[in-house]
């Protein structure tokens, strides 16, 4: 656990938290203030074990009106805050990095409404996405998005990192999806944007600035969503090819032959399955090879369905293109198959420590930088794994070591984000900047945007106690 890997970073001008602050805090959320150590510990500690905050207090409001009352009080008293949502970002945003109050969303977990017809979910932002999906599920709906982390992602946090997942290839970004954004302001003052409109343009979209702002303007409490139908027959094929370039052609075909049917594309190198498999014991049920592609349809009918996928896979291994292949129409198959590229998130934590990246990168460039890395870390790495969203041009970049090296980092930044930034790719394609990331925003950012995004910053936040030390750089 490395805060110590900063020591440049000065704790920010903010007070210091006192027995009368939280005896305050007892009065607005009583019995709901949290400052045992050993309870504070998994608060403090990030998913990937990589940053440790040394926060003191921990306060779990059920009603914005709550969040509203401690956000209130911490910018009359200058103390900085950290939401929190089910602490499973990647990029450090959701732990203090000092001492920073942290305000989890857990007990805010309400639905407050689901209407049928126009698949309108309206709830608190504490909801896990899974209970979320389970809900609508009951209608025929289904969320818009779905990601690994699903059983403990909090849909506050999904909205507040702008989450993409496996899904968006079908439904689009949040920035679509959600209709309205129930947010307290970090004075205390509660923006309304709650609308379920689908259409309403009435000025600016304020709603939009707080998708992707990991908790740095304020606090979403509530969301409204829209939902799409739940398609009743789904079907997952894993192909095995020997090129990159065969994964993009097989991207081709599917999109050409499956159209509206398709709901994931997928791919993972080879390094990525043998990952999968010697860390967390998860067989491959096709033949070895150097790619493996995931396909997922979702529509309204099995057997047509199933046609056209079984269709695109005899057609695939008649030309060649795949080497081997597999179809699932049955739901512990495909749960089996959908583990093997979910869990390697989980599966790269068990090799020790985990240089995470994530970018967005023109296809025609997409892999290369997976053998590029590959090649300067020889012998400074364990793993190089490369795997992710094809579909949506998003490379997810792995690479691990037994322990925290300085030297295996220095080979990988900024070497990364200046190979990104020559092919005027992203240097966070869905996880967002927090606390690991913020200093590279000017690789993917006009000096203008973030200028602006400073002025907005200031404007909303000007004692800048909302989540220090994130998204922003830090000069
Ligand atoms: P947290 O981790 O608690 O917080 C994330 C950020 O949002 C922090 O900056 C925090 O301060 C802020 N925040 C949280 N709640 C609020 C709120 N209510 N108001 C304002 N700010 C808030 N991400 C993807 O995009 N796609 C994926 O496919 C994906 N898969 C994942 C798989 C695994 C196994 C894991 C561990 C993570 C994955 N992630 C993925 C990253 C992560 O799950 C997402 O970023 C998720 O949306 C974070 O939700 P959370 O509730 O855990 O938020
Ligand atoms: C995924 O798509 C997540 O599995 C995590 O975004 C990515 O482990 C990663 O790098
Ligand atoms: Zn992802």
């Amino acid at each position: 656990l490395t805060s110590e890997r900063y020591p440049k970073l000065q704790r920010g001008p903010f007070a210091t938290l006192t027995d009368a602050d939280v005896t305050s805090f007892e009065r607005i959320v009583s019995g709901r203030v949290i400052t045992e150590p050993s309870e504070l510990d998994g608060y403090n500690t990030d998913w990937l074990r990589t940053v440790r905050g040394s926060s003191k207090l921990l306060l779990r409001p059920k009603t914005t009106e709550e969040v509203a009352a401690i956000l209130s009080y911490c910018h009359d008293r200058g103390l900085a805050v950290v939401p929190q949502g089910g602490n499973t970002g990647l990029v450090g945003g959701s732990v203090p990095v000092f001492d920073e109050v942290i305000i989890s969303t857990h007990l805010m977990n309400n639905i407050i409404s689901l209407d049928e017809v126009s698949g309108t979910l309206v709830c608190q932002a504490g909801c896990v996405l899974a209970t979320l999906d389970d809900h609508v599920g009951q209608c025929g709906l289904t969320m818009p998005l779905d990601l690994g982390a699903k059983g403990s992602c909090h849909i506050g946090g999904n909205l507040a990192t702008n989450a993409g997942g496996v899904r968006l290839l079908r439904y689009g970004s949040l920035h679509g999806s959600v209709l309205g954004i129930e947010a307290v302001l970090p004075s205390g003052e509660v923006l309304d944007c709650m609308s379920t409109l689908r259409k309403d343009n009435t000025g600016y979209d304020l709603k939009q600035m707080f998708i992707g702002s990991e908790g740095t303007l304020g606090i979403i409490t509530a969301a409204s969503i829209l939902c799409p139908q739940r398609p009743s027959a789904v079907s997952v094929a894993l192909l095995g090819c020997k090129t990159f370039q065969g994964v993009l052609d097989i991207f081709k075909q599917t999109k050409r032959q499956l159209g509206e049917i398709l709901t994931a594309f997928e791919f993972m190198d080879t390094a990525s399955m043998e990952l999968i498999g010697e860390n967390l014991r998860l067989s491959n049920p096709i033949g070895a090879s150097p790619f493996y592609v995931l396909i997922e349809t979702g529509g309204s009918n099995q057997a047509h369905d199933e046609e056209k996928l079984s269709g695109l896979l005899e057609g695939l291994m008649e030309k060649g293109m795949a080497a081997d292949g597999t179809l699932a129409t049955e739901m512990t198959k495909i749960q089996a198959i959908w583990s093997l590229r979910e869990r390697l998130a989980e599966a790269l934590l068990h090799d020790g420590y985990c240089y995470k990246y994530d970018v967005s990168l023109p296809l025609s460039a997409f892999y290369q930088l997976v053998i590029d890395m590959r090649q300067r870390l020889e012998g400074a790495a364990t793993r190089v794994v490369g795997y992710g969203h094809v579909g949506d041009g998003n490379l997810h970049l792995n690479v691990t070591s037994p322990e925290y090296s300085q030297r295996t980092m220095d080979l990988i930044e900024p070497f990364i984000y200046d190979w990104v930034a020559k092919q005027k790719g992203s240097i966070s394609a869905e996880h967002g900047l927090g606390f690991k990331k913020r200093d590279f925003i000017y690789h993917s950012k006009s000096t203008s945007a973030v200028t602006l995004m400073k002025q907005i910053k200031n404007l909303v936040d000007p004692k800048g106690i909302m989540n220090p030390y994130k998204l922003l750089p830090s000069k």
